[in-house]
């Protein structure tokens, strides 16, 4: 007979069942909570070497989200596109390294939600002050579309838009919280998502906005 208090969710997220958003796409509850001071502390200097910057859209719109990135690749946007580069448009470096700490993370809560052997090479920072917000959107700029996608959020609390495969598609709203962890792939690897306009507040950990780290395998 196995205990299952010992396997109760306060005592260890990691071992909290997924809630399945549909099939490919779950939500982990709490699961990055025991890792967030490592990951506070590692956010700290990748966004020291790459800063946290307003991109521009192809429509020629300022984003309100500040964006930057570690890894081999880093996601970004301007007038000409969408892409992925090796290197800071900003710096002309590479982007800084992946943290141990973020890798770690990322390929935990894949294996969690059923997608082993998850090795990401990028990893977009997302900083939402209050009111920032993503718009309905697919993540279509990888290579491939075989590997899932992994999402973790930290500070304030926002409510996340999940569609479907078309835009038009009805959305449902998921809160999420600080240590939640978004991990989809699968027949959902396209759906359409985004994030409402965050709501003002004050994060005992993260001061007054919400951090999000996009995991991807890009290359
Ligand atoms: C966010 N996330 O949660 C924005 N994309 O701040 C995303 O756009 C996203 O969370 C693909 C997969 C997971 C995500
Ligand atoms: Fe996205």
């Amino acid at each position: 007979m196995t205990t299952p208090d010992l396997f109760d969710a306060g005592t260890d997220p990691a071992a909290a069942a997924p809630l399945a958003l549909e099939p490919g796409a779950s939500v982990l509850r709490g699961f990055a909570l025991p890792q967030a001071p490592a990951l506070r502390r590692d956010l700290e200097h990748v966004i020291a070497a790459a800063p946290l910057r307003h991109l521009v859209t192809p429509g020629g719109k300022t984003m309100s989200v500040a964006m930057t990135n570690c890894g081999t690749l880093g996601w970004v946007s301007d007038r000409s596109g969408y892409r992925y580069t090796s290197r800071d448009p900003l710096s002309h470096r590479p982007w800084p390294a992946m943290p141990d700490s973020f890798r770690t993370l990322a390929r935990a809560a894949a294996e969690r939600a059923g997608f082993a052997g998850f090795a990401p090479d990028a990893c977009l920072v997302n900083r939402y002050a209050p009111g920032a917000r993503l718009t309905l959107h697919q993540d279509r700029d990888e290579r491939r579309f075989g590997d899932p996608i992994v999402s973790v959020s930290l500070g304030l609390p926002a409510v996340f838009l999940w569609g479907g495969p078309r835009r038009a598609d009805r959305t449902r709203r998921v809160p999420l919280a600080h240590g939640d962890v978004v991990v989809w792939g699968g027949p959902a690897r396209l759906h359409f998502h985004g994030v409402m306009p965050l709501a003002p507040g004050e994060h005992p950990f993260m001061g007054a906005c919400r951090i999000n780290l996009t995991f991807r395998r890009a290359g």
